[in-house]
């Protein structure tokens, strides 16, 4: 043991001292430690993996969905440190999200149909792609349950924008990027009426409909154009999880679906319940189309037909101009992944131990040829299965997600129901390794594993539950990600890490190289916009402006003064306070509230914020900076005085 442990530590400390030092330590304090605490030898291993000392830093950033908390979870590999909760769809007060008034303005995009929603069930980031892969620029999440997808910048890793999907109920089939961010993919769930009527459940086959909406994004502004995105009109199959081709199937995009029966659930006393109905098919469809071909037909006013304000392409269209395909596959899939080079296509079926490994190549000569097996209620052309298919490997119970290594042929796909995450070749067709994860994973993260230029080196296991693995906190238990070292024959399970801020259905990795995040705003910035801000206020120009009924307050920032540090209104007032923070220096936020007015704000260096509140109420009220900002924190303060006139 003590030779092995010698020559980990030698690789880790790697220096003329390290044999000194490893036996030392191995001889005395590491022993001790490893008794105290009953570590194994392959724990210490582990360790040395995943350790990484103070200022560190790691290789690879991890997006990670945060499920319902609306948000995006940050964290590093190898070491598992969250780095960042970024608020999406959800107020996170930390950072004024949704308490300043620039936010709010981000957060009330979301709005639906007039209402505020508050919170987001978010599934899928995906990051923007020049050629497939990752570019390090953008951000993007769906939102399921009220169709959404937001653009976070990842300059600043703040969320600059959300679209609300005017014609979908539900989506799941978000937030995936074209290979050269062209257009961002997110199809429906559960189909329901594209108009914003009551249609009765009767009439499902008549009036319910799926889609895949296409948001044109500009790579450049890093915004999506609504009025540039289009749909494409897809029967009431509840379309699932979506890939966009690269590469030799650049241009297409293919989405899964379940439910193909088209059952309703409960209409009738006797009826099988909705999960045992929608699943009396063998198979269901893999939705093939071609969006080069879509987008052209969306630009001439004959093709589409605007629903609720954006443009809706009929599946008819789409079938007589040759973009639109289905091809069987295993009854209700999860993932459908595309290889980095774009020629095979892996669909995984929850109630199929199978993977099923479809080629392009073949699937392009028989759209080519117009070789059909037939086509579905809506005259939409079918595949033949076994024509277009490389062939099929038996996985496991329940295979979900897929991920690609830098191996060529190498893909790694979870198991829910055997807890387990598979290693094996899709192009030889042959299983390679198997490793247990603790407990059912749904998705699963390779560095980088779903581009068109995968790292391997890890995979993270996204566990839907945790049962076990960290101290009881209440019957509701975190998450759990546990880190897999991919780099040798046999996988490794490394580390768990509890993830307590929601579910966290996907993640994306990307190289932290890749990122150039920047520290400080020019100076008076509208961080939500990138532009300046209106209330921008220099050192000397701070001021209090009365217009009618209206305050105006013109306040800085920086260690440790808030200027101006008293403010009288009249009770009934409306206030606005734009605050700059004026700090150059790294990590110089500066926080600020008026006490009982449910407002902050979070400035980081050279940021511009607008808070806004009604003074109804008579009295005194403190403000001060919420930020341990300096040794005089407290003293950065000031009262608001409201008097009765
Ligand atoms: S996920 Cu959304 S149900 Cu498998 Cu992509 Cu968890
Ligand atoms: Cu500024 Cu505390």
């Amino acid at each position: 043991m003590a030779t092995r442990l010698s020559k980990l530590l030698s690789l880790v400390v790697s220096t003329s001292i390290a044999a000194t030092v490893a036996s030392a330590a191995v001889g005395g304090e590491l022993q001790k430690i490893m008794k105290a605490r009953g570590l194994t030898e392959k724990d210490v291993i582990h360790a040395a993996k995943t350790y990484t000392p103070s200022g560190g830093r790691d290789e690879f950033i991890v997006f990670s969905s945060g499920g319902q908390s609306g948000q995006i979870i940050v964290y590093g590999v190898p070491t598992m440190r969250i780095l960042k909760y970024i608020a999406v769809f959800t107020p996170e007060p930390w950072q004024g999200y949704g308490y300043d008034e620039d936010s709010k303005k981000v957060l009330r995009e979301g709005n639906i149909r007039g209402r505020e929603i508050n919170w987001g069930d978010t599934h899928h980031p995906g990051l923007s792609e020049k050629d497939g892969k990752y570019d390090g620029k953008w951000l993007v999440i769906n939102d399921k349950a009220n169709p959404r997808v937001a653009v976070i910048d990842l300059k600043d890793f703040e969320t600059k924008q959300i679209v609300v999907n005017p014609v979908f109920k539900s989506e799941h089939g978000g937030a995936f990027f074209t290979p050269n961010s062209e257009y961002i993919l997110e199809a429906c769930q559960y189909a329901a009426p594209f108009d914003n009527n009551y249609h009765p459940i009767e009439e499902y086959k008549e009036t319910y409909r799926g889609g895949v909406t296409f948001w044109k994004f500009d790579p450049k502004k890093g915004r999506i154009k609504p009025k540039d995105s289009f749909v494409l009109e897809l029967p009431p199959y509840m379309q699932d999880l979506s890939d966009a081709g690269k590469g030799a199937s650049y241009g297409w995009g293919f989405t899964n679906s379940f439910n193909t029966e088209m059952y309703t659930g409960g209409i009738e006393v006797g009826m099988p319940p909705f999960e045992a109905g929608c699943s009396r098919n063998d198979t269901d469809f893999l939705h093939v189309y071609n969006w080069q071909k879509l987008a052209k037909l969306a630009k001439n006013k004959k093709n589409y037909k605007m629903i609720n304000g954006i443009k809706v392409i009929p599946m008819s269209v789409a079938v007589a101009n040759n973009a639109l395909f289905l091809i069987p596959e295993p009854k209700s899939p999860h993932g459908v992944d595309v290889s980095p080079d774009g020629e095979y296509i892996t669909v995984c079926g929850k109630l199929d131990t199978h993977a099923s490994v479809y080629k392009w190549s073949k699937i392009k000569k028989l759209i080519k040829n117009h070789e059909y097996a037939g086509k579905d209620p809506y005259g939409i052309p079918i595949l033949d299965m076994k024509k277009s298919l490389h062939g099929q490997v038996e996985l496991g119970l329940g295979p979900l997600h897929n991920q690609y290594s830098n191996v060529d042929g190498e893909i790694y796909t979870s198991l829910y129901v055997d807890s387990q995450i598979v290693k094996w070749n899709y192009k030889k067709l042959k299983v390679l390794d198997k490793v247990n994860v603790h407990y059912n994973v749904g998705h699963l993260c390779g560095m980088e594993g779903k581009s068109a230029d995968p790292q391997g080196k890890y995979i993270i296991s996204l566990n839907k539950l945790a049962i076990d693995r960290f101290d009881p906190v209440g019957p509701l238990h975190p998450q759990n990600h546990q880190l897999i070292d991919v780099s040798g024959k046999k996988m490794d399970l490394l580390v768990d890490m509890p993830l307590p801020l929601g579910e966290p259905h996907q993640a994306v990795a990307i190289r932290a190289s890749k990122l150039h995040p920047e520290v400080r705003y020019k100076m008076g910035t509208n961080t939500k916009t990138g532009k300046p801000h209106i209330g921008k206020t220099l050192a000397g120009q701070e001021r209090i402006v009365r217009k009618g009924k209206n305050v105006y307050v013109y306040a800085t920032l920086v260690r440790s003064h808030i200027n101006p540090e008293r403010i009288t209104v009249n009770k009934g007032d409306t206030v606005t306070i734009y605050l700059t923070n004026l700090e150059r220096a790294q990590d110089e936020t500066h926080g600020f509230t008026v006490d009982n007015f449910d407002i902050h704000a979070s400035l980081e260096p050279g940021e511009t914020a607008e808070l806004k509140f009604k003074a109804d109420i008579e009295g005194v009220f403190p403000y001060y900076c919420t930020e341990f900002c300096s040794a005089l924190h407290l003293e950065m303060m000031g009262y608001l005085m409201v008097k009765d006139p």
